[in-house]
């Protein structure tokens, strides 16, 4: 990996580049979804069986996951794995709990009262990828701030394999988070099917999880119709860290990030050249016990780098316009920094909080935004499964009293339909008063 010193003065050129970094044409991806979409929209259950047949070459009867195949899955997997996904849950639920917010009624004048009434999102569809990225983790981080939220239906789907089962992990995970139906369908056909509905499936109001091009797109697709979470990019590391870190740590963190995918990154920001080159070279050494080989070469090769500042000030603007979806905080007293930092998904302090202890365990979600996106949003998080209706009360008197500067405002914008509702009610009080 290579080591770029870095002034004030290239941040941005740095920052630009990276944003233009790989991107795919989705042109033909598009047309395949808007058919899929379309189709099941139109024809239902029969559609979605069929596409079901072609593109994942199982004939199924129902799109459900029974009770019997969830005990199933209970049965094939380790009891202290299982165990291990319970105890991430409850943390993953106590941290949840923190975000889960309140309706609110204020009175500040007499006769009146405004508010906010917080509730939840009825429906909710989880997407979970099949094959090598099906994360149950994943899993239990879209499932378990759905259920704080108080969502009152939350169905997993993921692809179907070729033994008409489902991925064990992903039933015993959907189910320790407490997700209510499984269904057997992956790619853009999942994503129809939970936008719109069939016969025997209630379409959903919200649909969130990763998934490849198709899925990703299929989610652009339905948009308006249902919400949707983020569309998340690759996945990113930065590390800003001074003379003082544990180059064996640095390497290892970035590797960690950088296994993800091909087009995963994973960066290093440091005021110290001594520390650079020892990463560099602890790179070399580490990646060669890890397993996933290609995807390694790719990412640290094509999509990682060094980046050696002229003082920490500058490493904080740089992490500060690059605004990473993780951030390692490798410098002493990391809590006397932290307000330093403005934008970023999740942020990790000091050498014994790297950030694979996000990913699986701590309890914060790891479904952050990604490409800079942190500069403008959160990490998905209970308010994405709630949303709120504003409260308005006034009594007569309080009407009374501004009724006439509403009529005043109405007309001006011609809209004399909006007085006259003002106005019937003033005029009825005069004649209340006058009798
Ligand atoms: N680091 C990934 C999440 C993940 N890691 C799942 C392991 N499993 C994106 O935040
Ligand atoms: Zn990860």
């Amino acid at each position: 990996m290579d080591i770029l010193s870095i002034k004030e003065t290239d941040i941005y050129q740095i920052v630009e580049g990276r944003k233009q970094r790989e991107s795919d044409d989705f042109q033909q991806v598009d047309q395949r979804v808007e058919e899929i979409v379309k189709r099941i929209r139109s024809e239902g259950e029969k559609a979605v069986l069929q596409y079901v047949k072609e593109l994942d070459g199982v004939e199924l009867n129902s799109l459900h996951v029974t009770k019997q195949e969830v005990e199933e899955a209970f049965n094939s997997v380790k009891e202290e794995l299982s165990e291990i996904l319970q105890e991430a849950k409850n943390n993953i639920e106590s941290y949840h709990q923190h975000q889960k917010e309140q309706s609110w009624y204020t009175n500040q004048q007499p006769g009146i009262w405004l508010g906010q009434q917080v509730t939840p999102i009825e429906r909710v569809g989880v997407y979970v990828p099949g094959g090598k990225a099906a994360y149950p983790s994943t899993v239990l981080m879209n499932v378990i701030p759905a259920k704080v939220a108080g969502v009152e239906e939350i169905i997993v789907t993921t692809p179907v394999g070729e033994d008409r089962k489902v991925n064990p992990l992903t039933i015993v995970a959907a189910t320790i988070a407490g997700a209510d139906q499984i269904l057997k369908v992956g790619g853009a056909h999942g994503i129809a099917t939970l936008a719109y509905g069939t016969e025997n499936f209630k379409a959903v109001n919200k649909i969130t999880g990763p998934g490849n091009a198709y899925v990703a797109r299929a989610k652009k697709y339905v948009f308006g119709d249902v919400g949707i979470d983020m569309i998340a990019g690759p996945s990113e590391v930065c590390i800003l860290a001074d003379e003082n870190a544990y180059s064996e740590y640095v390497a290892a963190d970035l590797l960690a990030q950088a296994e993800h995918d091909e087009l995963a990154s994973a960066i290093l920001v440091t005021d110290s050249h001594q520390l650079a080159t020892q990463v560099q070279k602890a790179l070399k050494e580490q990646m060669e016990g890890l397993n996933r080989q290609s995807i390694l070469q790719h990412s640290i090769l094509n999509q990682s780098a060094i980046y050696v500042v002229t003082n920490m000030d500058v490493g904080f603007q740089l992490v500060n316009e690059l605004a990473p979806e993780h951030l390692e905080l490798l410098v002493d007293q990391p809590f006397e920094q932290l307000s330093r930092i403005k934008n970023a998904g999740a942020i990790f302090l000091g050498e014994y909080s790297p950030e694979p202890l996000g990913d699986y365990w701590a309890g914060p979600n790891h479904t952050l935004p990604t490409s800079g996106t942190a500069k403008f949003s959160s990490p998905l998080g209970v308010y994405d499964f709630m949303k709120k209706s504003s409260v308005i009360y006034y009594d007569q008197k309080a009407l009374n009293s501004v009724g006439g500067k509403i009529q005043r405002f109405a007309n001006e914008e011609g809209l004399d339909g909006h007085a006259a509702s003002i106005r019937k009610r003033l005029k009825k009080m005069l004649d209340i008063f006058s009798n």
